[in-house]
């Protein structure tokens, strides 16, 4: 597995409860490497393109009224397999069928909020990122401890 980068954000409602310290926390410990993050509050039009492999959905509109009703947390994280990995600690979508021990089991109850988001593959990974951060405000550093991260 390559060390790629992946996008995450924590939703409007995540902020709201007070859960932001907590996700981060999760990805900090696990070993990944922060490389972007803003304090932001989205368009509705920003988030239709983010969404818009949904734009046939139902909820849809709802999605995006409500991701940019309120300030969110976005950011990228990079490190070997972590769009795969940031998904399973992610749970499923729906977070009545998330297990206890991922965020969305964890922490929430409702699908349409549920939290956080995080990019479903390295294809959308890439369009995300390339979405919510301009090149200068992602950066390349050195873990300090990426030597008893990584073998
Ligand atoms: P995920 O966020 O797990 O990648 P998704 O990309 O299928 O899930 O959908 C994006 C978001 O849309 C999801 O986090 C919550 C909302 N959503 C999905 N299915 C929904 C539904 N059936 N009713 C209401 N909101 C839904
Ligand atoms: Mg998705």
């Amino acid at each position: 597995m390559v060390r790629e980068r992946t996008f995450i954000a924590v939703k409007p409602d995540g902020v709201q409860r007070g859960l932001t310290g907590e996700i981060i926390k999760r990805f900090e410990a696990k070993g990944f490497k922060l490389v972007g993050m803003k304090f932001m509050q989205a368009t509705e039009d920003h988030l239709k393109k983010h969404y818009a492999d949904l734009a046939d959905k139902p909820f849809y509109a709802g999605l995006c009224k409500y991701m940019s009703s309120g300030p969110l947390v976005a950011m990228c994280w990079e490190g070997t397999g972590v769009v795969k990995t940031a998904r399973t600690m992610m749970g499923e979508t729906r977070p009545a069928d998330s297990k206890p021990g991922t965020i969305r089991g964890d922490f929430c109850i409702e699908v349409g909020r549920n939290i956080i988001h995080g990019s479903d593959s390295v294809e959308s990974a890439n369009k995300e990122v390339a979405l919510w951060f301009k090149p200068e405000e992602l950066f390349s550093w050195t873990q300090s401890n990426e030597t008893w991260i990584y073998e």
